[in-house]
């Protein structure tokens, strides 16, 4: 399972999980590749409703080199960590999975 973030919440405890040695940029299960501009969690097919957290000036669908830009890339470094990329890029991606406390 890819991860959705639905929250702040979610988002944030990603930031706290680098000293466990997290990527810079990774993959998160975000995706407009159907129908461009309209942003889906693939796990659930739900669209982005209750949490965004886009980069200034993303998403652009535009790698600067004649690619659309269709899946959720996650920044870690940055504080608005959203991104569209290219999908077919290798990069590290997270899972989600329930815990209990
Ligand atoms: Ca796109
Ligand atoms: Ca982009």
């Amino acid at each position: 399972m890819s991860v959705v973030f639905e929250s702040d919440l979610g988002s944030q405890g990603v930031y706290t999980s680098y000293q466990w040695g997290l990527a810079a940029k990774f993959w998160t299960g975000g995706t407009d590749a159907d129908v461009e501009g309209n942003w889906i969690w693939s796990m659930t097919g739900k669209p982005f409703t209750t949490f965004e957290s886009w980069k200034t000036g993303e998403p652009n669908n535009d790698d600067l080199r004649g690619k659309e830009e269709h899946c959720l890339e996650f920044i870690r470094t940055l504080s608005k960590p959203w991104n569209d990329s290219v999908c077919n890029l290798t990069k590290p991606f997270i899972c989600e999975k329930n815990a209990f406390y």
